[in-house]
């Protein structure tokens, strides 16, 4: 069964279509075109001619309307009534990966489909070409090695000899061993118990994004019926308060602050006491990134973390490391500081919609082991989404992915 068909069951919960449903469907469709065509056609000597002239029209004409709709409008057709809001709103979901991946589907799947036009063999050479091309999008050493091999025994398993296909098996092994890097791993936020305070902490170095993440975050909780405060803890930097500011405002949030240059871990004490009085379901503390040496780093960090943990126990529940899709190793390097500093429960990656580069989620799975919890795939305030291997595999593959889903309907 290929990824698409699988998706298709995962989403709408149902059976897949059986073979006699399609014949059926196809015969009701085209028999009256048939029969409005033949009457025209009376006076014709051929007629057996032109019905076949016809068929082939219909056939032309139902590709053409099939690959104008999208995969996943196909997925929608198929649901019931009662569930179509819901299916709507994760289909919905997939466009946004798919547009915020559209650079690095550009330049990652474009090759890739160069290459499956230009292989129709699979062999050894096809499978050298497909390793360049996923290392050039930053899939990572490891993932590539580890897709090549799995690809390699499954085209022996099902004994595939063309590379029509390769698409849906990439990504069906691309989820797997997303999947599979963090079997019992929970890629949900650490939320308290109604009528508690979760206190959510941001930290990463300067301009990966943490406080527009802050921002996204507030809005969705927000969204949610969650009761949000924030904590101005980026006290370093001038206008890095204001921000956060304008974003608190943005979202109709309220924002514990003091002056440019106070302490930090004062500036938590405060908001702690502050989330405690009003109550608020949700804490998310900005923090300043700089990084100049990695001691002083954690000093700071650590005294955050302290002073948090001893105004409310259990405390930071969430500390989330924002990193720059668009720096690619780079942000590994940092998630290995940051790591070694804190106890970093989560990442946020921030601005996968400004790079060609998007495999880099693969590659911080693999080596981090630290789950991505919400990926950034814009400026915009609904711009934040938590992260789900199948949107993104959709996200990077989707053209391909549905130009397979239609011929394979055939
Ligand atoms: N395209 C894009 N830009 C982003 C995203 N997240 C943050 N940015 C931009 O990155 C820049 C730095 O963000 P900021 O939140 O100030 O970073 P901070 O220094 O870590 O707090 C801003 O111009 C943001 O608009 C994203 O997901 N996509
Ligand atoms: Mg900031």
């Amino acid at each position: 069964m290929s990824w698409f068909k699988k998706l298709k069951q995962k989403l709408t919960g149902a059976p897949e279509t059986t073979e006699e449903q399609l014949v059926e469907d196809v015969v009701v469709e085209e028999k009256p075109e048939l029969d409005q065509r033949e009457e025209s056609a009376v006076e014709q000597e051929e007629v057996e001619e032109l019905e076949e002239v016809v068929e082939v029209e219909a056939e032309v004409e139902e590709q053409e309307e099939q690959a104008e709709m999208t995969m996943l409008d196909s997925i929608l057709e198929d649901v019931p009534e009662d569930k179509k809001k819901e299916v709507e709103e994760e289909v919905s979901l997939f466009g946004k990966f798919k547009l915020g991946l559209a650079k690095t589907r550009d330049s990652f799947t474009s090759k890739i489909n160069d290459l499956v036009a230009q292989f129709r063999e699979v062999d050894e050479e096809f499978f050298e070409e497909l390793e360049e091309v996923l290392l050039q999008a930053d899939v990572g050493f490891e993932t590539v090695m580890e897709l090549i091999d799995e690809l390699e025994m499954e085209v022996k398993r099902q004994n595939i000899k063309d590379t029509s296909g390769m698409q849906s098996l990439i990504s069906e092994k691309l989820v797997d061993i997303y999947n599979a890097a963090g079997d019992d791993e929970d890629m949900s936020l650490n939320m308290q118990p109604e009528g508690e305070t979760t206190v959510i902490l941001m930290v990463g170095v300067n301009g990966v994004g943490k406080t527009t993440t802050i921002g996204k975050l507030a809005a969705r909780f927000q969204k949610e019926g969650k009761t949000v405060m924030l904590a101005a803890g980026d006290t370093f930097r001038a206008g890095a308060i204001d921000q956060l500011v304008v974003w608190g405002e943005r979202a109709g949030v309220e924002v514990i602050r003091q002056a440019e240059g106070s302490d930090p871990a004062a500036v938590m004490f405060d908001a702690i006491q502050a989330a405690k009085k009003r109550k608020v379901d949700v804490l998310i503390c900005d923090t300043a990134g700089r990084l100049q040496n990695k001691v002083n780093l954690m000093t700071e960090l650590e005294k955050i973390h302290r002073v948090i943990g001893r105004e409310l126990p259990g405390a930071p529940h969430e500390v989330l490391l924002a990193l720059d899709a668009t720096t690619g190793q780079n942000a590994l390097v940092q998630a290995e500081t940051f790591k070694e500093a804190t106890d970093v429960t989560g990442i946020v990656l921030t601005k996968l919609d400004g790079t060609a580069k998007g495999g880099i989620v693969l590659a911080i799975r693999k080596k981090m082991n630290i789950p991505v919890k919400f990926v950034g795939l814009g400026e915009g305030i609904d711009d934040l989404q938590p992260f789900d291997p199948d949107k993104y595999v959709y996200g990077l593959f989707a053209d391909g992915l549905e130009m397979e889903s239609v011929t394979e309907d055939k």
